[in-house]
């Protein structure tokens, strides 16, 4: 990583003023802002929105009667870069929104026909990253000023067993932090240790709210804190039940990780050097369940929706938006296309999803009143058309053993409970177990990036004796697919479904016998 340019100045507080007027940034008074918000994995997802909109109530109600107690301390569980890149700038950074498309409200153009749109963020007032000082987490958690604690850990950071939804106490993670709960590691032991600061200290009970993409996450997360609290101390798990409050969310910006060319182009906007700016598209919807324990900012400002029952939202955008991108990255990484852009471009994989949505996804939800389904389809395929992010398909790969049940196989139950096709959702399924086998349609090897990787790893093997290298034949690949989907904490009981694994087996058969392109195309969808 490219931290500081040689010839750009760092961003720095005393250096807004010579921002470009283009360039939005703080109008509160940054300097008697104070920590209300622990921010758990301080990541790019979590400082393009839930920090975005945190500025934006910051903003409205600047000069008027705001609450300087919502400042974010921001903690990274395990690396130093973020807190490395973002404290010699006091915490500054910018956000840039990018797009291609006119008319989209954006403003400073980027040149090459794109668009973006600068903001530097000061709400993040503090950045600590947890392995070098514990205590100072769990110190900032049981602090009196904290009302909310944030958390965006990814799918594995909750150490749950995917396919139950239960706290895995066989974690190393959570083994290590039951037996040193003063020096945790978890995210789900920082937050528990955190709280019995708090409750031995007598102060009050707060919000903890998961930002990750699960559905249900505020119950999800509620589940863990409370298995952990019951195995540490009773007490302390009651305290929690009956006081903290577990708001779920739904949270929909992509965020493609930030590239070198990502910092240049910001440096030549600003006319400073961030070391780590975050890019993203403009499109933002965050649906929270108003249920917070100690009050929260003035977030609706930002564009923030609150609502009594975020589950339909989430099923919404689980299901399309995050099970079109897995279906998508897993073909495309086997198929050579790096980047969901270039993916788009490809006429039979546009299709597929256009037809995955509207044919497989779409009945199985929920009606949520007012929304234009017709337009959320439309607008989510030029979502991932925009040229502008370069998100890499490899990306949104990664972790497939904790993102398909909520994103595919929730989907596939919905659909064989109701006895209706479900070829597409297997095609993509199938595009995922054909991606453990590392290694894409030209010969080139790549690392599959999950947790379970071992445990695949030593199914495929298993999997591919039952494949004659010159012939794989659909009872083979039948073979081949039942093994892999045995593992039960991806799959459930789905491995016992006949109409699951008969559907799996062919995509899978096609997949490998036809490639990508010819697995596309037994779809008939393009004439
Ligand atoms: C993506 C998500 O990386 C991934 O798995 O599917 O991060 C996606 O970009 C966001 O959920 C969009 O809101």
């Amino acid at each position: 990583m490219e931290l500081v340019a040689a010839d750009a100045a760092r961003l720095a507080p005393e250096r807004l003023a010579s921002l470009p007027d283009a360039v939005t940034r703080p109008t509160y008074d940054r300097a008697a802002l104070r920590v209300g918000i622990v921010h758990l994995g301080l990541g790019a997802f979590a400082r393009a929105h839930l920090a975005a909109v945190n500025e934006a109530a910051l903003h409205a109600g600047a000069g008027v009667d705001v609450d300087l107690g919502w400042g974010i301390c921001g903690v990274s569980l395990r690396q130093t870069d973020t807190r490395d890149a973002l404290a010699p700038q006091a915490g500054l950074y910018a956000l840039a929104l990018r797009s291609a498309r006119q008319g989209a409200g954006l403003g400073a153009g980027a040149g090459g026909g794109l668009q973006q749109q600068i903001a530097v963020i000061g709400c993040l007032i503090e950045t600590l990253v947890a392995p070098e000082d514990p205590n100072a987490v769990l110190t900032r958690i049981a602090h009196a000023d904290t009302r909310i604690v944030s958390v965006t850990v990814t799918e594995k950071g909750y150490c749950h067993d995917p396919a139950t939804g239960r706290l895995n106490l066989q974690h190393p993670d959570i083994v290590h932090d039951l037996a040193h709960p003063l020096a945790p590691r978890s995210t789900i032991g920082y937050l528990v240790g955190g709280l019995q600061q708090r409750r031995a200290a007598g102060r009050g009970a707060i919000t903890l709210m998961s930002l990750d993409n699960l559905p249900g996450n505020g119950h999800l997360l509620r589940g863990m804190v409370l298995a952990f609290a019951r195995q540490l101390d009773p007490a302390l798990a009651a305290w929690i039940d009956a006081s903290c409050a577990f708001p779920c969310s739904m949270v929909d910006r992509i965020v493609p990780r930030t590239t070198n060319e990502d910092r240049r182009a910001v440096a030549r906007a600003l006319g400073l050097h961030d070391a780590w700016p975050v890019v993203g598209e403009p499109y933002l919807e965050w649906v929270v369940e108003d249920q917070f324990a100690a009050g929260r900012p003035d977030w609706a400002a930002g564009g923030a929706r609150f609502v009594s029952d975020a589950a339909p939202f989430e099923s919404l955008k689980l299901r399309t938006v995050n099970g079109l991108h897995s279906a998508l990255a897993y073909l495309s990484v086997m198929a050579g296309w790096a980047t969901v852009d270039e993916a788009m471009a490809q006429p039979a994989l546009k299709a597929y999803l256009a037809a995955l949505m509207q044919d497989e996804i779409m009945p199985t939800l929920p009606t949520l009143p007012g929304l234009d389904l017709a337009h959320y389809q439309q607008r989510l395929l030029q979502r991932f058309e925009n040229p502008a992010l370069k998100h890499q398909t490899r990306q949104i790969a990664m972790d497939g053993s904790q993102k398909l049940p909520q994103r595919l196989l929730d989907t596939v139950r919905a659909r064989l409970a109701a006895d209706m096709p479900i070829d597409k959702l297997a095609l993509a399924v199938a595009a995922w177990l054909h991606f453990l086998r590392g290694v894409d349609e030209a010969g080139r090897r790549y690392d599959i990036q999950d947790p379970m990787a071992a445990e695949l790893a030593q199914r495929l093997a298993e999997a591919e004796r039952a494949v004659d290298a010159r012939s794989a034949g659909p009872a083979a690949m039948q073979a081949w697919t039942e093994t892999l989907i045995g593992v039960t904490a991806v799959f459930g009981d789905l491995g016992d479904d006949p109409r699951f694994v008969r559907a799996v087996s062919q995509a899978a058969h096609a997949l490998r016998t036809r490639g990508v392109a010819g697995a596309l195309s037994a779809q008939g969808l393009l004439t």
